[in-house]
């Protein structure tokens, strides 16, 4: 039996669990799961509600201890998310805390007792560790000033150590320079959510899914990504029967197996697919007027972005030089030309002119303007761009369009489309984003009970820690940005620190933070949470850009990564329930549990590192007058951050005063006592090494809250989420109740009238234009209004050619998570899948003298890796495509995928690049 087999029974589903289904899929007999997810007798095991460490699905668990160690964790038969279920990953959150390797020590590389680049990594003790690090930072700071300096975050990060991480970085060292992993993953999602409603974050919630009879998957396997929430769709279909299913997507995938349809589209065919639906809609008059008259606008935006890779081919390898030109000019394809409206161009070289920050400029347009958009995108235009099966019929593929814009525009359907990594790992991933909200809009099947664009997360708490904290760059807390004044003065307030203290320029984004350590304009970068020298595209440049004299990486993980290979300094931390910490999965759930184990031998929690490292810096370091390049806002002087020591003294701060006490031990904090006398757990690993009486993660906590209250991002407090009742909430939090659905008057207590409010405040006054430019630039204020965008069709830019004559597609299998060190360590997840296997058409490996479970070679003008060809089973490739996980430390996907970003985002597209595949010698 297998979740993915239609026949199955739905008493046999939940009878077996998915766990045993996904098991049995994998090959993992049912006893041996259970035997291995508990390892020893019930009698003495102590239940403490939890939350999956692995994805963006946000499963309830309950973690058994027994004798101070995690030994077991089963799904939460309370839990609104999972009722009880758990995914074969699920079941081994107790396990990923064990591996045999576990970090417990600083190492740092060193000759004769002092820190050398080239040195070998030795064990030395957290003093050592952190002066150095204070002391390579403050080099760097001297020499370059806060743009030198970076941190790499994560969306596994816990709300507390994400809040403390930005407040660090944007408070203390006065730099924006923090991005998370969560800028591979959601950060087209998140401009779409900006430009489209002012706010990030969906509006709808997982109960849709028991509300609905159509669900639309456009880019994402569910089955081996979201497994547990896979189960909910598949309990939907079982038991009722009118339920379909269809799978856009780029290959065959194990989504597919329960899918009513499949529907195989080119890379980038997506674009043209969305237009034909919104032509279609146009056509048959189906939209809803009224909905769209009192709520929705039209707009669009610039064509000639660029790819988001350098400008310059200055640090470009030889063979990349012809792809990095493509970021300056392209040479418009016919069918571009045509689904842009611009023919007269086809064949011509066009200018990518609105590149960088120009790239996510839009305007209002007319709604004739938006019917002439689309216009373009007949069944038949579209059907040649998009197809992407060569197996398949023009014909077959027609009917599949057709249908699929029948059951969005069939007014008896309740219809759910979900995305996650096709469509915002994608060189127009924000333009994607916005077409499927376009489609949802004019049908006004959005922010109602089984209705909506549902944008799926990835990592467990992206939502929570990366995007409502505002880990990154841009952002402040609570979509506050690092840009508007108003927020910043607001951030400052709350933070107890000077006006202007906060940078008014953006950071660097994720890969800007690589680059510029190939460029010698980014010193010194710790990650934590997350392990970029595996995760990043195009990773052959920055392994080399680590290992320069200039740079000094740290590394914080818990196992001994591929990136500490390329780390200085190596700082072991303590694990998810070896700490307090919230989460905020996919659905605006906010969830929390309490420590309930302690860290092997000297790992600590990453808050810890943060707060003794801030002991290591003083006010006077970091507050004086500072070189910013390129800073030119109105009253700061142009490349400088003024000095905020003066101001900082009227407020009681004085030059020499840790950021540590400034930022984190407030008088305000030190209150907020520890041990907490209303919670259950009396260990905090936080607090231990120095024997703190007051509640870090709490207090962190209260203060990041203040920035949620009244403005729509409100969260209960923290009690509340730790209390063994509660099993995570929806917010906005108001009195005491969640909201289901934002943006409609019968849900959201924000909206006062008129049915639904699009009341986010970003993006709302732009100019007005046509498709092709702004014509009145004065900005026409859009208050409550969504957008309804026109996005037209564009090709990748890598493409296979003669020489590199495959697309290479990358993502993830069931069994492991992300980069493997952790499901890797998992001695049954390791057997079920030990190998990252190049996926092939059968046809391809036989053209090239490769059989299933041969040697390959799959090389691009980045780089290459071997691994073994996997011709008929799981993913099935169409001709011209192939396949690889970046799971396995021996295969370094990485090293092959191109790093061309989507322009406005700046999220990379690790779904598009060409290579070629041969027989390894
Ligand atoms: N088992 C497991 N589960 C995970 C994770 C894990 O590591 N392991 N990681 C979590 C994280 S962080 C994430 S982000 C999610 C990712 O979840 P998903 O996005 O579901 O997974 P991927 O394997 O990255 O992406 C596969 C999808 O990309 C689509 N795709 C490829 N090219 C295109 C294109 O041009 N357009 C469109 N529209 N689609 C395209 C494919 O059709 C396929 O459906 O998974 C989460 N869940
Ligand atoms: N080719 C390709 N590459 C991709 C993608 C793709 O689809 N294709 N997807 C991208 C996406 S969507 C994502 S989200 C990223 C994910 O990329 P990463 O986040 O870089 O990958 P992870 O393996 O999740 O890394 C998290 C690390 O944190 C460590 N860790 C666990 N708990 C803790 C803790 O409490 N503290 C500290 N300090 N460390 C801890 C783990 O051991 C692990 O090494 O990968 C991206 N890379
Ligand atoms: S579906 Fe996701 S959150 Fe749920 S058990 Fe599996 S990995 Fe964990
Ligand atoms: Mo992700």
């Amino acid at each position: 039996m297998t979740i993915n087999n239609p026949q199955v029974k739905r008493r046999d589903l939940l009878k077996a669990g998915v766990a045993a289904s996904a098991a049995m899929t994998v090959g993992i007999p049912l006893s041996e799961v259970a035997k291995a997810a508990i390892q020893s007798s019930e009698g003495a095991i102590v239940w403490t509600k939890g939350v999956c460490r692995f994805c963006g699905t946000g499963c309830g668990l309950q973690v058994g201890v027994k004798d101070g160690r995690v030994v077991a964790t089963k799904g939460d038969p309370d839990a609104p998310v999972n009722k009880g279920l758990n995914c074969i990953k699920g079941y081994f959150n107790a396990k990923i805390l064990y591996g045999k390797d576990r970090l417990t020590q600083p190492l740092m590389r060193r000759t004769n007792g002092k820190f050398d680049k080239n040195g070998k990594f030795e064990a030395v003790t957290w003093d050592e560790a952190l002066t150095e690090m204070a002391n390579q930072f403050k080099r760097v700071y001297k020499e370059k000033g806060p743009t030198g300096v970076a941190i790499l975050g994560s969306g596994q990060y816990t709300i507390p150590e994400a809040y403390a991480a930005s407040k660090l970085v944007k408070a203390g060292w006065r730099s924006n320079n923090i991005d998370p992993n969560a800028r591979l993953c959601m950060a087209s999602a998140v401009v779409g959510f900006y430009q489209v409603f002012g706010i990030d974050e969906p509006a709808n919630n997982y109960s849709d899914i028991e509300k609905c009879n159509t669900m639309v998957l456009w880019g994402n396997n569910m089955a081996e990504a979201h497994p547990v929430l896979w189960s909910r769709v598949a309990d939907r279909k079982l038991t009722h029967k009118e339920t379909k299913i269809i799978n856009l997507t780029t290959y065959k995938n194990m989504s597919s197996n329960m899918a009513d349809e499949t529907i195989i589209f080119a890379p980038n065919g997506d674009l043209a697919i969305l237009n034909y639906i919104l032509r279609e809609i146009v056509h048959r008059d189906a939209i809803d007027h009224d909905f769209v008259n009192k709520h929705c606008i039209f707009a669009a935006g610039g064509m000639d972005i660029g790819y988001g890779m350098r400008p310059t081919d200055k640090f470009a390898f030889p063979k990349e030089k012809d792809i990095q030109a493509k970021q300056n000019a392209i040479i418009l394809s016919k069918e571009e030309a045509i689904a842009q409206s611009r023919p007269e161009l086809a064949g011509k070289e066009v200018k990518q002119t609105q590149q960088g920050g120009k790239a996510g400029a839009h305007w209002s347009i007319s709604f004739e303007d938006f019917k002439k958009g689309v216009e373009p995108y007949t069944l038949d235009f579209t059907a040649q761009i998009a197809k992407g099966d060569p197996d398949e019929s023009l014909e077959d593929f027609k009917k599949k369009l057709k249908n699929l814009a029948d059951i969005y525009i069939d007014k008896k359907n309740d219809i759910l489309s979900f995305w996650c990594m096709g469509f915002n790992q994608h060189q127009r991933g924000v333009w994607v984003n916005e077409l499927i909200y376009s489609v949802h809009l004019l049908l006004a099947k959005h922010a109602r009970p089984g209705n909506g664009a549902f944008s799926l997360t990835g990592q467990p708490s992206a939502c929570g820690s990366a995007r409502e904290v505002g880990t990154f760059c841009h952002r402040l807390p609570s979509d506050l940005l690092v840009a508007q004044k108003p927020a910043r003065v607001k951030s400052e307030k709350i933070w107890g620190v000077p006006e202007k203290t906060i940078n008014p320029k953006v950071g660097r984004a994720y890969m800007e933070i690589l680059r510029g350590m190939e460029d010698n304009s980014v010193n010194f970068v710790w990650t934590q949470v997350v392990n970029p020298f595996q995760a990043a595209p195009n990773s052959n440049h920055w392994l080399k850009a680590a290992r320069h004299p200039e740079n000094f990486v740290v590394v914080a993980d818990a196992y001994p990564t591929f990136s500490c290979q390329y780390a200085d300094l190596i700082l072991p931390a303590a694990m998810i329930f070896e700490k307090w910490g919230l989460y905020g999965n996919a659905e605006r759930r906010t969830q929390g549990w309490q420590q309930m184990a302690n860290p092997p031998g000297e790992a600590r929690t990453d808050l810890w590192m943060m707060m003794e490292f801030a002991k290591r810096l003083q006010v006077k370091d970091c507050w004086g007058e500072q070189p910013v390049p390129g800073l030119k806002v109105d009253g700061y002087t142009d490349g400088k951050l003024p000095s905020v020591l003066d101001e900082a003294e009227k407020m009681g701060i004085k030059p020499d005063m840790t950021l540590y006490d400034v930022l984190f031990a407030r008088p305000d904090n030190l209150k907020v006592a520890w041990p907490d006398p209303d919670l259950v757990s009396k260990i905090n690993s936080t607090t231990a090494p120095g024997n703190l009486n007051w509640f870090p993660e709490k207090a962190l906590f209260n203060e990041y809250r203040k920035f949620t209250l009244g403005d729509g991002h409100d969260l209960a407090d923290f009690t509340t989420y730790m209390n063994s009742e509660t099993r995570g909430l929806i917010w906005p939090v108001v009195n005491g109740k969640e909201t289901l659905y934002r943006f409609n008057q019968d849900y959201d207590p924000y909206v006062k009238e008129g049915g639904y409010a699009f009341y986010g405040k970003l993006f709302k006054a732009i100019p007005t234009g046509n498709l092709f430019g702004v014509t009145d630039p004065k900005p026409v204020p859009l208050p409550n209004k969504a957008k309804i965008f026109f996005r037209p069709y564009a090709a990748p830019v890598e493409q296979p050619d003669k020489e590199y004559d495959l697309w290479l597609c990358t993502g993830r299998i069931l069994e492991h998570w992300h980069t493997g060190s952790m499901t890797m360590r998992v001695p049954e997840l390791e057997r079920a899948q030990a190998n990252s296997f190049l996926y092939m058409n059968p046809k391809d490996a036989e053209k090239r003298g490769l059989k299933n479970g041969d040697v390959a070679v799959c090389e691009s003008r980045r780089g290459q890796v071997k691994a073994i060809v996997q011709t008929n089973q799981r993913n099935f490739m169409p001709r011209g495509m192939t396949w690889l996980a970046f799971f396995d430390r021996k295969v370094q996907t990485n090293q092959v995928v191109i790093d061309a970003t989507d322009p406005i985002s700046e999220e990379p597209d690790f779904k598009k690049s060409a290579v070629k595949v041969y027989k390894a010698q």
